[in-house]
């Protein structure tokens, strides 16, 4: 009935294990996935962090349809077409002060490269081309190009690749279960990991580091609050020393913590944010970096007739996912759903903190409508309890996530009390399973 499973090659997969016993989905509306076999499985990580509004939304298929028998494909390079501008000047309406110019990408990976090239090609258009150093943070996940996996901070995914992009080092992660295991939203202690920029200051000078690149909330490794305070003092640390920096909101932006972005959200503004994932609701692949104006209008000196900035996809602001995007940014204002995540935010902290005392859990973490719970490794077996959790609630018909000792939750953001209920009972269930 269903293709032969051998000829394709899984992203991020244990490939041989899930051949053996796949876990398929096929259909998707609202809050549910369907399995080809018709089973319900309800969507606590939207999809991968990426459907906030819920699946299949009519306004946004149908103006993906509509779009792709209108023009399917314009060219981005000196061309353009309406849409791409339209949704340019819609999302500045969302971003930060200030963050009002908007380059498209395909990924959150292309939009980390992208915004590292132009904090490169930014110093150097001002006479500071000796700052080349890129500065990200252990635990971070910047996605799966060279200068993501490179500033990224995950031993696992870097080791096989070599240090392919040379000046990279990283400030020390803000995990502390000692001081704050089970705190509620952003942790009381850790301001002063911030000052670890302060080091690397001083080991490697200022005047070569071009800019620190950091998740706000750090969402693949388990979903790492920033301590109070971290952000801030990171951004003092950033002024100081003329190091941009840099939030990756791929995961953050859209709605996630309970405003439009993290930057919002926390109270501290980057120089640049690279999105991807819910602007489109998931639908169409698109990225995009926004940048403060101050950078851009660096670009925008010399002969009129140069290309400013020697960079772009054959696929930047897609006419589809422009579509998609566009409708995607009415849903979320009809509903309010970029600030419905504030409003869940108690609820889910109190069912999320009703799994202490649970057997092996170590931690358990929440902002917005993001969750962690952490386990205590098995011996010999690490990772194995929360791919075992993963496991057994994806049976009892929810789809949670899971990354190393943590599961993680990110539900679409139209998730109802109820439905958070059913996720954490699923929770609570596959843990008491474990051994
Ligand atoms: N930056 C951040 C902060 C991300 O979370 C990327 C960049 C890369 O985006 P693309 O679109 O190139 O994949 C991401 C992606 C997980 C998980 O389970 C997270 C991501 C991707 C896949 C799984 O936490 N984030």
């Amino acid at each position: 009935m269903h293709a032969p499973l051998d000829a394709l090659w899984m992203p991020f997969t244990a490939n041989r294990e899930f051949k053996q016993a796949p876990r398929l989905l096929s259909r998707a509306e609202g809050m549910h996935y369907q399995t080809p076999q018709g089973r319900l499985v309800l969507d606590g990580t939207a999809g991968l962090w990426c459907v906030n509004a819920g699946h299949a939304r009519p306004r946004i298929t149908d103006a993906i349809s509509r779009q792709a028998a209108e023009m399917d494909y314009a060219p981005p390079f000196q061309m353009g077409h309406p849409l791409a501008f339209e949704l340019a000047a819609r999302l500045v309406q969302l971003t930060p002060a200030g963050l009002n110019r908007v380059f498209f990408t395909n990924s959150g990976s292309e939009s980390v490269e992208t915004a590292l090239k132009i904090a490169l090609a930014y110093h150097r258009l001002r006479g500071e081309g000796q700052r080349t150093r890129l500065i990200g943070r252990e635990r971070g996940y910047h996605g799966v190009n060279f200068a993501g996996t490179a500033v990224g901070g995950i031993g696992g995914n870097r080791k096989f690749f070599g240090s392919s992009v040379s000046g990279v080092d990283h400030l020390r992660h803000t995990h502390d279960l000692g001081r704050n295991a089970f705190s509620r939203g952003q942790p009381e202690h850790g301001a002063e990991f911030a000052d670890d920029l302060e080091r690397l200051v001083a080991l490697h000078d200022a005047s070569t580091i071009a800019a620190v690149i950091v998740e706000p909330m750090a969402g693949s490794t388990g979903a790492l609050m920033p301590p109070k305070g971290y952000l801030e003092r990171l951004r003092t640390l950033c002024d100081r020393h003329g190091i941009l920096l840099i939030f990756d909101e791929v995961i953050t932006g859209f709605g996630r913590l309970g405003s439009p972005f993290a930057a919002q959200h926390l109270g501290v503004t980057p120089d640049l944010m690279t999105l991807a994932k819910g602007l489109t609701n998931g639908c169409v692949p698109m990225g995009a970096v926004v940048v403060g104006q101050g950078i851009h209008d660096t670009f925008m000196q010399g002969s009129p007739h140069a290309i400013e900035l020697p960079h772009g996809y054959t696929y930047s602001g897609h006419p589809l996912a422009c579509a998609a995007a566009l409708a995607t940014l009415d849903t979320y204002a009809e509903e309010g759903l970029l600030t419905r995540a504030a409003q869940l935010h108690p609820v889910l902290e109190d069912a999320l903190h009703g799994l202490h005392g649970l057997p092996h859990v170590i931690d358990i973490r929440n902002m917005g409508l993001v969750g962690a719970v952490e386990f205590k490794p098995r011996a010999g077996a690490a990772g194995r309890r929360a791919f075992e959790v993963f496991q057994a609630c994806f049976e009892a018909g929810v789809l949670v996530r899971a990354t190393g000792d943590n599961v993680a939750i990110s539900p679409p953001l139209i998730v109802s009390e109820s439905q958070i209920g059913q996720i954490v009972d699923a929770l609570r269930q596959a843990i008491l399973q474990l051994r």
